[in-house]
Parts: structure tokens; C-alpha cells; sequence
């Protein structure tokens, strides 16, 4: 099966990085991800023997027990791959160095247990879409939220429907250890 590990991102962070993707499609041709599919991709395994998710699962609380929720802060948008058929996403104005902290020993404990991963660098995004026409015309800007990172998922990537659906298989929620309240402070 198709595994990726990815964080979950909090309702408010849901809700603006919709109304970045409304305002994109009165501008930019391609296809949207649906906003219940928005996610920040940690770590991508790709095809895994079932027997294996186990492994995945153990990798992602050893990593996850040391970390307290993350504060961040939506950022630019940017994108990857060609103008006339970019991955165009939303980044992160804070928050950035912390999730490349978390992104770093997912994938140590991955690679502990011997589970591959795509070994690009850790960009932290949300993709808004692929295919994206940004050659012509220029880009809305987007609506920023502050929100904190809960949680963490192993999540199955079902690419043989219309759209790419995302089943949750195991999550781990990061714990505050000294029983801080408001991570902001
Ligand atoms: P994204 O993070 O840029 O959106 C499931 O495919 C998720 O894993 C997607 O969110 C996807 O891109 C991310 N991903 C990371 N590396 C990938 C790769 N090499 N192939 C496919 N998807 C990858």
C-alpha cells in the first residue's frame, strides 16, 4: 500500500487555507485539492508491504513522544515543478524549523526500522493544487491563520478513484510535557 506521514492541520488552518484556494480559482486553471485532503506532508514512504504498517505505526510514536504541539504561522505560496504545470502551495511563515525538527526524526525512526522514504529535502507546505497554469497572471495573496499542530498520521493514499483519498491508519497526538496551556507564550 501507499503510505505517507503527515501532519494534521487544525480547523482554523483548514478554514484559511480554503479561502486561499477560493480565492485562487477566480485566477489559476488546474486541479484543486479538496480542502477536507489538506495536509503537511512529513514524510512519503510510497508503497509498502501491508505487513510492514505495524513498523510505520511504531516509528511514528517513537518519534512523536518528545515532541509538544508546534505553533505555526501560514506563509507565501509558492510552487514546484513547471509554470504550466506547477504544485502550488501554501508555506509557512513560522513554525518552519520546528517541523523540519519533527519531519527529521520521523524519518530517522522510519529508516531505524528500515522503512524507506522519498529522501528530498523537508520543504513544509500544504498543496492548494497540482497542474497548476501559473505562467499568466498573478497570484492572489493568501490568507494567513496562526494555529498549533496536534497531531500526526500514517495515512494510506488510495490513487485508484477520481480524487486521491487519504485513510488515517494510525495517529499520534503530540503531548505538551509540562502541561503547558498556550504554547504561544
Ligand atoms: P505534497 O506533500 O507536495 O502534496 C501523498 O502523495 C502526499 O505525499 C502528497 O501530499 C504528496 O505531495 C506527498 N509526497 C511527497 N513526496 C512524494 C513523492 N515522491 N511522490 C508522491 N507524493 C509525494
Amino acid at each position: 500500500m501507499r503510505l505517507f506521514v503527515a501532519a494534521e492541520l487544525p480547523e482554523v488552518l483548514l478554514d484559511a487555507l480554503s479561502e486561499t484556494s477560493a480565492l485562487l480559482r477566480g485566477q489559476v486553471r488546474g486541479r484543486y485539492v479538496a480542502p477536507d485532503s489538506f495536509h503537511l506532508t512529513l514524510a512519503f514512504l510510497g508503497e509498502v508491504p501491508s505487513s510492514q504498517v505495524p513498523d510505520a505505526a511504531a516509528a511514528l510514536d517513537e518519534a512523536c513522544a518528545a515532541w509538544p504541539p508546534i505553533p505555526v504561522t501560514l506563509g507565501a505560496l509558492g510552487s514546484f515543478g513547471r509554470a504550466r504545470g506547477a504544485v502550488l502551495w501554501q508555506g509557512f511563515a513560522s513554525g518552519a524549523d520546528e517541523l523540519g525538527g519533527l519531519a527529521g526524526d520521523v524519518r530517522e525512526c522510519l529508516a531505524e526500522r528500515g522503512l524507506a522514504y522519498d529522501p528530498l529535502a523537508f520543504s513544509p507546505h500544504v498543496t492548494l493544487m497540482r497542474r497548476a497554469d501559473i505562467a499568466s497572471g498573478v497570484l492572489p495573496m493568501p490568507v494567513v491563520e496562526k494555529g498549533i499542530i496536534e497531531t500526526v498520521t500514517l495515512f494510506r493514499s488510495d490513487l485508484s478513484g477520481e480524487r486521491p483519498l487519504y485513510e488515517p491508519l494510525h495517529s499520534v497526538r503530540l503531548e505538551a510535557v509540562d502541561g503547558t496551556q498556550d504554547p504561544w507564550r
